[in-house]
């Protein structure tokens, strides 16, 4: 992987979607490369054309001489698989170009959205050596929202004849959009879509950011370099600002939480599984004696009185 073997990216991307015992071995020693890459997220409803606009990116990157991967993730399926095959046939014009990897992932029964894999896939590229790794996630879900937490920058596709529907976009979408694009500005509405669009975005907080809206027509590369330019701007607003840093800084502490919370959960769930007090408790309820929230209290003020203890009994269960 640290020598940029696609081969080796993809086997260790694929053992993470898996979740292998040992795949985090691996992760844990090709980290510290970690911290290079530029990570552009690209949401937005189904067919608004994102992945177009990320075909049409990654012609970008190449003609700027940068390495670009993408991870495309379905949100409807649990694996890699044949969900996306439309977005390989796509993107097949790179498949002999060694500076571009594209691999799809599965996001479903992922609570909270985003995978955790495609946290740990984004390193994966980063360590790789790509120089851009672009997350495309399907405006379904919580994923949408969530893509935000692991980017840089946020790109939002919306296409023309949400003009009045624009109301309705997705509450929170419009606080995590660094760049809006229009796509399919070759079709009816389109100005009126823009228009609405702006009239939102000016009703909003005025930040040291103004979130521009770039117009595109993915399919005809038309607005491509705009799109480009505007990447390269907002990322270098970001470096100038200081923000680039506290943006990461702000994930790597989210992803610790959230793999601690996991931890915590399991843990304690599987002591708490086998623990006599829950036995009791379970009895009594079968029993009709309380009901289930009563019980369910009883249970979390033992857990709130003995942390370690749980911690060191789920230790002794064998669960590293
Ligand atoms: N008219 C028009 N069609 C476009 C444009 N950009 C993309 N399309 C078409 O829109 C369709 C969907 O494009 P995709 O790039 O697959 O859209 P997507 O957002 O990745 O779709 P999902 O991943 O399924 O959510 C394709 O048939 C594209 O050719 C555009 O600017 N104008
Ligand atoms: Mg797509």
């Amino acid at each position: 992987v640290l020598a940029g073997n696609p081969r080796a990216v993809a086997q260790l991307i694929t053992r993470l979607e898996r979740d292998a015992p040992d795949a985090f071995l691996s992760l844990k020693s090709i980290f510290h490369a970690t911290g290079t890459a530029y990570v552009l997220g690209i949401t937005g409803a189904p067919g608004v054309g994102k992945s177009t606009l990320v075909d049409g990116l990654v012609r970008q990157a190449r003609a700027a001489g940068l390495s670009i991967g993408v991870l495309a993730v379905d949100p409807s399926s649990p694996f890699t698989g044949g969900a996306i095959l439309g977005d390989r046939i796509r993107m097949q014009g790179h498949a002999h170009d060694a500076g571009v990897f594209i691999r799809s992932m599965g996001a479903r029964g992922q609570l909270g959205g985003l995978a955790r894999a495609t946290r740990k896939a984004i390193h994966v590229l980063d360590a790789a050596g790509y120089a851009i790794v672009v997350v495309e996630t399907v405006g379904v879900g919580q994923s949408e929202l969530d893509i935000a937490s692991a980017a840089d920058s946020t790109i939002v596709v919306v296409t023309p004849g949400m003009g009045d529907t624009i109301q309705t976009l997705k509450a929170g979408i419009l606080e995590i959009a660094d760049i809006f694009v229009l796509n399919k500005a070759d079709q009816e509405g389109a100005r009126q879509t823009l228009r609405s669009l702006q009239s939102m975005l000016h009703m909003g907080p005025a930040g040291d950011w103004d979130v521009p809206i770039v117009e595109t027509r993915a399919h005809d590369a038309v607005g491509l370099d705009a799109l480009w330019e505007t990447i390269v701007r907002h990322r270098a607003y970001l470096e100038e600002s200081g923000a680039l840093a506290d943006r990461r800084a702000a994930r790597l502490k989210a992803e610790v939480l959230n793999l601690v919370e996991r931890g915590l959960r399991t843990d304690i769930l599987e002591a708490l599984l086998v623990s006599p007090e829950y036995a009791a408790v379970v009895r009594s309820v079968v029993a009709r004696a309380r009901d289930p929230e009563d019980g369910a209290h009883e249970i979390l003020q033992g857990v709130d009185a003995r942390p370690e203890r749980i911690l060191l009994e789920s230790q002794g269960a064998g669960n590293a």
